[in-house]
This record gives C-alpha cells, sequence and structure tokens, in this order.
C-alpha cells in the first residue's frame, strides 16, 4: 500500500503545481438551453429527450479556439462532462448509440479533437463522468435518479446499468483518448464502498496515474484528492492533501442562455488567490452553447483573468499553502521555497500599513512582481531576522490599482 502513496505522490504533483484549470459542462442539455438539469427539473420522459440529440449539430464547435481559450487564461488542465446526469454520451460509445456520435447530425467526437489538442497545446485532458446519476438508465440506488415521472420502479436494475454502461464507458474513456490527467467522478450517493473499490481499480489498471477525484465516493479517504462542495472555499487548507475547488462563472454550471449572473474579474481573482494561499486548485468552468461556442461573456472574463495570471503566475504555479493559510482582510499570501508573494488587493487597501507577523525566514530583498504601483519603496528597516519578525510594508497615497504580487 506504501508504494500507491509513493506513485500518487509522483502523479499527484502536475496536479498541485498546476493550481488552475477549466471545467466544461457541453451536452445535449445546451440544445435546451436551461443548463444540464433540465431533463430532471421539467421530468422530461427518456423518449423525449432522446429526439434532441437530432437536433444537436454544434458546427462551430473548434477544439483549437476552446484549448486556446484555456491556455491563455492560464488554465494548465481540462475537465470536460463525458457524460453528465442525462445519459448523454460525449463521445463514441460501443456500449448504446445514445451518443453524439451515433444520433446527431453532428458525428464527430469532441473528445477526441479536444485531446488531440490538448496534446498540441501542453494541457492535461481529464474527464468529468457521472458514474451513479443517470436519467437515461434509471436504478433505484440514487434519489435523484429513479426517475418516477418515467419508470416503474422495478424496471430498474443499478448492476445492469453498473456493468453494462458505467465499467465499458470508462474503459473506452481510458483506452482510446491518450493519457488522461484525471477521471471527475460526481454524486456517488448511494454507491456501496466494494462499487467505489471496483471503480478505482478499473482507473488505476488502465492508467495508474490518472487521478481521481474523492467524489468517486461518497465513503470517507476515496480518490487521489479532495473535490470540495461546488463554489466552495474551505476556511483552511488541507496541508499537503491535494483539493480543489470546482466554480462558476456565473451561477450555472451548463449553457443557460438566461444567466448572465457573472462574477467579477476582481472578485474571481481574489476566490483564486485565497484558493491558492491555501494549498488548493480552482476549477473555473465554462458551459458552451448548442453550437459549440464558449459563451462571449465567459471568454472575456478567461481573457481578463488571463492577463492577471501572465503577470502573476509565478506567484501561483508550483506554490504550496501559506504558513499563514487565513485570510488577511487585504489579500492573501502564497509561497513556493523560500519566497513569499503577499496578493495585495487594492479595496481593501487603506493608507496605513501591512504588518504580517510570523515570518520565520530573512526577508532579502523585497521586490515587485507586477507593474509597481507604489509611491514609495517599501520600507525595509524593520527586516532584521529576529526569529519572528513583522514585515512592515508602507504604501501611501494612491492604492494599488489591482493586485500585485511581492517576492519577499
Ligand atoms: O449535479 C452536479 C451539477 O450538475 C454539476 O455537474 C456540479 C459540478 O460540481 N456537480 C453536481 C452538483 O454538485
Amino acid at each position: 500500500m506504501q508504494e500507491q502513496i509513493v506513485e500518487n505522490k509522483k502523479s499527484i504533483d502536475w496536479f498541485t503545481e498546476s493550481r488552475f484549470g477549466m471545467f466544461i459542462h457541453w451536452g445535449l442539455y445546451a440544445a435546451i438551453g436551461k443548463s444540464e438539469w433540465t431533463m430532471y427539473g421539467q421530468k422530461i420522459p427518456v423518449k423525449e429527450y432522446e429526439k434532441i440529440a437530432a437536433t444537436f449539430n454544434p458546427k462551430r464547435f473548434n477544439a483549437k479556439e476552446w484549448v486556446s481559450v484555456a491556455k491563455e487564461a492560464g488554465m494548465k488542465y481540462i475537465v470536460i462532462t463525458a457524460k453528465h446526469h442525462d445519459g448523454f454520451a460525449m463521445f463514441k460509445s460501443e456500449t448504446e448509440p445514445f451518443n453524439i456520435v451515433d444520433s446527431t447530425p453532428f458525428e464527430r467526437d469532441p473528445l477526441k479533437e479536444l485531446a488531440e489538442e490538448c496534446a498540441i497545446q501542453g494541457l492535461k485532458l481529464c474527464f468529468y463522468y457521472s458514474h451513479v446519476i443517470d436519467w437515461h438508465h434509471p436504478h433505484s440506488i440514487h434519489e435523484h435518479c429513479n426517475n418516477t415521472w418515467d419508470y416503474q420502479l422495478e424496471e430498474k436494475s443499478f448492476y445492469n446499468y453498473w456493468n453494462r454502461l458505467v465499467k465499458p464507458q470508462i474503459t473506452e474513456l481510458l483506452t482510446q483518448y491518450g493519457p488522461i490527467g484525471i477521471i471527475w467522478f460526481d454524486t456517488a450517493g448511494g454507491l456501496s464502498k466494494k462499487d467505489s473499490e471496483e471503480i478505482v481499480q478499473l482507473v488505476k489498471k488502465y492508467q495508474p496515474d490518472c487521478l481521481i477525484n474523492s467524489r468517486v465516493s461518497h465513503w470517507p479517504n476515496f480518490g487521489d484528492y479532495q473535490s470540495k462542495g461546488d463554489n466552495e472555499i474551505p476556511m483552511y487548507g488541507e496541508g499537503t492533501k491535494a483539493w480543489e475547488t470546482p466554480m462558476t462563472l456565473n451561477k450555472s454550471w451548463g449553457y443557460n442562455e438566461q444567466d448572465d449572473n457573472y462574477k467579477t474579474t476582481e472578485s474571481i481573482i481574489r476566490k483564486m488567490v485565497t484558493i491558492f494561499s491555501k494549498g488548493g486548485n480552482l476549477l473555473l468552468n465554462v458551459g458552451p452553447t448548442s453550437l459549440g461556442e464558449i459563451p462571449i461573456p465567459s471568454v472575456e472574463k478567461l481573457k481578463e483573468i488571463g492577463a492577471w495570471m501572465n503577470e502573476n503566475g509565478e506567484a501561483v504555479y508550483g506554490t504550496k499553502e501559506s504558513p499563514f493559510p487565513y485570510e488577511f482582510d487585504w489579500g492573501a499570501i502564497t509561497v513556493k521555497g523560500k519566497k513569499v508573494y503577499l496578493h495585495i488587493q487594492n479595496n481593501k487597501w487603506s493608507t496605513g500599513s501591512i504588518r504580517i507577523n510570523g515570518f520565520k525566514s530573512k526577508v532579502k530583498k523585497v521586490y515587485l512582481l507586477s507593474e509597481p504601483h507604489l509611491n514609495v519603496p517599501f520600507e525595509q528597516n524593520s527586516v532584521e531576522f529576529v526569529g519572528l519578525y513583522n514585515l512592515h510594508l508602507n504604501l501611501q497615497n494612491e492604492p494599488p490599482s489591482e493586485f500585485i504580487s511581492v517576492v519577499v
């Protein structure tokens, strides 16, 4: 068992060093445009829902564009819904024709095209897979999966679904798309410990380095890293254990034509920095349209975030949980080796000073990563190594117009 942990340690490094990934919720539900729970919310019978496939033709889908948007935003991996709760496979599957290649006029396999483009641009490709909830294959082990609007309970067999669809599809995803960074499981309510272990072993059998998130099971201690709740930023980090927050840009995961409730770029960056300072990853979501386009407001947000990442990436990639894993009112701290990065946010700024107690290392030099917004050089006279000392920064007049990262 010890070797397994060491092996996972090696394969988890790319994940923790990446810090930032793109979540993509894309499926048949984009054709309705009311996000990914529409079939359940509107209690659409399976036979009615299947008819949508005949109209789904995302002819503007362009893998190169999607991967470029992620890369320019500073994202290092992409997690895309291979199959969400509606049971529609966004890839060619031999298990049944309810998939994008066999049931739509599109007839292409977007996951294959994304795999090729991610290899070209150097991003890790990962797959989201809803392994328990599946409204196209109702069964009775999950309260959100018994489709009582559509099926009689006795028609449902979990193990028929599990053995005939889930395990073969996971095998297809791990043997036909090259190296996969993560299988991102979701909503495992009702799954037994034995079946949880079985699916973990299946993933590791085909790709030992493919990571599994904790949502693979509702039982404790499953997965190579911890998935936090949706949009959840924990009070504290998890020490050396890797974790990730899935976050929406607006309020929806799948495309919702009415949802223009986007978070401000500044609030997203503040959340990012807080997550990174606690040793976590951010998986930031886009919900492409039925034509295969990432919504323009999402692209614009990601461009702004990319500009910040381009300037401050040194204070993000490869950093570890801060020795000060709590939130300061002025921002947050990330650390890498002997460097400490102060991410100072203007709207908490007073013209007073920041006093940070508890540094346990010599401060040799304070310099700015990004364009100096300071009217006075940082005061360095307080920089005396006294075991614990206070880094006393004086910033006067105009506060910085955006985050700055200071390397000390
Ligand atoms: O039910 C899903 C939801 O549709 C979405 O995929 C999120 C993403 O984390 N996961 C579940 C709710 O937590």
